[in-house]
């Protein structure tokens, strides 16, 4: 590793007037002006910091989380990140946004001010904590901008490691826009899969088990990553010590470090994080081999600090020395630089000071500018409604009470909208007998306001956009004399080799997809046919198999991420809710990653293989369409339409639908299943039975024998339970019944109790009842293995005939008398 002392004599004298290459053998010329700029950037970096910190002391901002410390790698890594390039990281990486050029020192501040305007805070609209990154990779219409030539960021996290399963399937991109065919023209992605994907993780989140997985996947898959691990020895209080196995993160990965001219393996360098030459060098090197070569690096950036401590949630005196505070000072990577510039002479300690100052200044301007951009318009804001409740308190008997909450609303230096909301309530409050026109501007005002701020807030959980699941028209199966009657399977299998070969960007992956074709064989035969790339094996880990979807489908690609049984989705499930699931909103509107999640689920048999835990699911997923078909044509119709749409959605196939004949439609590839809408698979007059998936066939079958008592049952297959039916069309068939149940095999008060507030409250259905509404539901254990076990565990076809039976003789018992019990 290059220290200080050795370039300098590896490079001789440097000529301090000219601006010439100060050392070149390393890759990449460096020239006295470079070196200024990005001491002077990281001089500005860090007073970002220094600031950032003072608005949350200072009460203009709530939490502040900043990069003081990590200047150095990150300008070395701008210097190797080229247009195209990837970056997954977490919150230390401002001086690489700043480098790159991605984040100007004003859109920092309005970050950390919250400042909700997409255009004053383009990363995610003052949705996200400050210091957490996104570029945008889609344009206001919802479609790509041209990735090859930007710097793209994908968007930043919270949780610890949370950024690594996405990063598996950000460099795994480059492989494939580089080895399958089909994909050599989408330059729109790709030049030639010649993209690097860097990774950033702070050393104690190396401790989570999605770094371990992440890494061992990127090593099988020899994606081209670029790993920082940015090592200050801590997370939060606690040492590496209680961290990492013998607390040397780049011994510990050493396992991972490939043979000489093997490619097989990562490269793992060691460097300490205050020696800028070395760390160019190791990222020129490290990069220039992962771009050429698909080789992946990890590049532990050693010794580094944390000058203003963790986050501006508590000061780090409490838990580090006298003597690590005395090293850290030493070993700022900033103090290591200017000494490094004075003794190569490359800059007086007088030009450094002047450097200093004025940078020092220019971020006070800056910091000031943003402040200003952030309050304009709330105060403007405040001023519409101080300006009203002032004319309020002329003609009205409590106009003291009403001057009193003007001069409260009024006395904030710091207002939010919350503020505003809460006095116009307490105003409309001590005048709600009154009538006055500076009233009703002021209801007028509130109804104009609260929508706005819900969309400023809320908007682009899903797609607003023409890339939207919701939009794409329905296409209905076609059947002639001559459509065969298949096995489940097979319907499957014939949708998605015509998907494979109608849109090159689909690729499936999963565990036992590739050779064997799935285990339950959809997929059989498709690798032959399209090779290894498109149609492949994934070793068995869930979270990153669901990354690699991700990641793929950040840049550009149509992944289909198998998860074998939906029991096994848990393991994916913080990816697919944190992530997946909140990736458009948290960027409002900048990113997306349309993958489409396969798996199976509900009975068949086994704690493990049998599980229906959809309420779980469907509440950590909102931004994800959750599709529940109840046979494998529904299935095959949803995967049409969500290759046609580009939006994330997870689909849930019956476990024990694969043998089961169904007839093969003659348009396979071509027609659509539409999203959110149910459709009513037996019409009835006497009570509607709201379900999907399995329990579907159950519900049938116990609408035929109670039929045989005379019940004449509507069945609604609910289809998609996110988006829950978009029209509202089981109010309909409930204001025909005036009774209805809602059945399916989770918990209870898992997703029955979800549809039944859908129905009931939401579209109204309460005022349509003429019997309580029910649910039937699994019961709160496990599914035991053996058939008997689940028939006494889920909703059978007797459980569905007494409910429905005992609604009727409520109603009726005339007609409908109790016989069984
Ligand atoms: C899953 C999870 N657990 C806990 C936290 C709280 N937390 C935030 S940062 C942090 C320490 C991270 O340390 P490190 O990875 O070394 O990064 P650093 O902040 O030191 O750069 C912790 C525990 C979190 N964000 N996510």
């Amino acid at each position: 590793m290059a220290t200080i002392s050795r370039m300098r004599h590896q490079d001789g004298d440097v000529d301090k007037d000219l601006d010439l290459p100060i050392f070149g053998g390393n890759h990449i010329p460096l020239y006295k002006s470079d070196i200024l700029k990005d001491y002077k950037l990281a001089v500005e970096s860090r007073e970002a910091s220094v600031l950032g910190r003072r608005q949350v002391l200072s009460g203009k901002a709530k939490f502040g989380i900043f990069g003081d410390g990590k200047e150095l790698p990150q300008l070395a890594l701008a210097k190797v990140f080229q247009k195209g390039d990837f970056r997954a990281g977490y919150y230390r990486d401002q001086t690489l946004m700043f480098a790159l050029g991605v984040m100007s020192i004003q859109q920092f501040f309005a970050q950390l001010y919250s400042h909700a305007d997409i255009q004053a805070e383009p990363h995610s609209a003052g949705r996200q904590m400050n210091a957490h990154f996104a570029t945008r990779s889609l344009g206001e219409n919802g479609h790509w901008h041209d990735l090859s030539q930007q710097y793209n960021i994908s968007a930043d996290l919270s949780p610890t490691a949370a950024q690594m399963p996405r990063l598996v399937g950000l460099g795994y991109a480059s492989r494939l826009y580089r080895e399958v065919d089909e994909l050599q023209d989408l330059t729109q992605f790709s030049q030639q899969g010649n993209e690097v994907a860097f990774g950033t993780i702070g050393n104690a989140s190396c401790a989570e088990g999605l770094f371990w997985e992440a890494i061992n996947a990127i090593g099988v898959l020899k994606s081209p990553v670029v790993l920082s691990i940015w090592d200050d020895g801590y997370g939060i209080s606690v040492p590496n010590e209680f961290q990492i196995t013998k607390r040397n993160l780049s011994d510990l990965l050493q396992g991972f470090q490939r043979a000489p001219d093997c490619d097989e393996g990562f490269d793992v360098y060691a460097v300490p994080g205050w020696d800028y030459p070395a760390l160019i060098e190791t990222y020129a090197k490290a990069t220039k081999i992962a771009r050429s070569q698909h080789i992946p690096a990890i590049i532990h950036v050693q010794e580094l600090t944390q000058p203003q401590g963790h986050s501006t949630s508590g000061s780090h005196e409490r838990y580090k020395s006298k003597e690590q505070l005395e090293w850290e000072a030493e070993y700022d990577c900033i103090v290591k630089m200017r000494e490094w510039l004075v003794e190569q002479r490359i800059a007086t300690e007088g030009e450094l000071d002047q450097i200093e100052r004025n940078a020092k200044k220019h971020v006070q301007h800056i910091r000031e500018r943003a402040w200003k951009a952030f309050t304009r318009p709330i105060y403007q804001e405040r001023q519409e409604v101080a300006a009203l409740i002032q004319e309020m308190e002329a003609r009205s008997a409590a106009g003291e009470e009403l001057k009193e909450i003007r001069r409260q609303l009024l006395a904030k230096d710091t207002p939010g909208r919350k503020e505003i909301f809460a006095a116009i309530q307490q105003a409309l409050i001590v005048a709600r007998t009154e009538d006055s026109t500076a009233r009703q501007q002021l209801i007028a005002w509130k109804e104009r306001e609260l929508p706005l701020n819900r969309r400023r807030y809320g908007s682009h959980l899903v797609s607003e956009t023409a890339d939207s699941a919701l939009h794409v028209p329905e296409v209905k199966a076609i059947y002639s004399a001559d459509s065969p009657t298949v096995n489940g399977f097979q319907i499957l299998n014939a949708c998605f080799d015509a998907m494979l070969t109608r849109e090159p960007r689909f690729v499936a992956f999963g565990e036992d997809v590739g050779k064997i074709g799935g285990v339950n064989q959809a997929f059989a035969g498709l690798q032959d046919k399209y090779g290894e790339l498109r149609v492949s094996d994934t070793g068995i880990r869930e979270a990153t198999i669901l990354g690699q979807g991700i990641g793929l489908a950040m840049r550009g690609l149509r992944p289909l991420a198998e998860i074998q049984y939906l029991d096994y989705l848990l393991y994916a499930l913080q990816t697919l809710s944190d992530d997946l699931a909140t990736l458009r909103w948290r960027t409002a509107g900048g990113q997306k990653a349309p993958v489409i999640i396969r798996t199976r689920g509900h009975r068949l048999e086994g704690v493990w293989h049998a599980g229906s835990p959809m309420a779980g699911i469907i509440h950590l997923v909102r931004g994800v369409h959750v599709l529940v078909p109840r046979n494998m044509v529904q299935a095959a119709g949803f995967y049409n339409t969500l290759l046609r749409a580009e939006e994330p959605a997870l689909v849930v196939e019956v476990l024990n639908g694969y043998r089961l004949k169904e007839q093969l439609p003659d348009n396979i590839g071509e027609f659509t299943v539409p999203i959110g809408v149910p459709e009513i698979i037996r019409p009835g007059e006497d009570v509607t039975i709201v379900t999907y998936g399995a329990l579907c066939g159950i519900a049938l079958e116990a609408a035929d024998l109670l039929n045989k008592v005379g019940i004449d049952v509507e069945v609604i297959d609910v289809q998609s339970l996110l988006p829950f039916d978009v029209k509202g069309s089981i109010l309909e068939s409930l204001k025909k019944t005036s009774r209805i149940l809602f059945l399916d095999e989770d918990v209870p008060g898992g997703a029955t109790a979800y549809m039944m507030q859908e129905v009931i409250e939401k579209q109204g259905g309460y005022w349509y009842l003429d019997s309580e509404p029910r649910t039937l539901t699994a019961q709160p254990h496990r599914p035991p293995y053996g058939s008997d076990g689940i028939y006494f565990s889920k909703p059978n076809v007797e459980d569905v005939f007494d409910v429905v039976y005992e609604m009727m003789n409520e109603t009726n018992p005339g007609k409908y008398p109790m016989f069984y019990k």
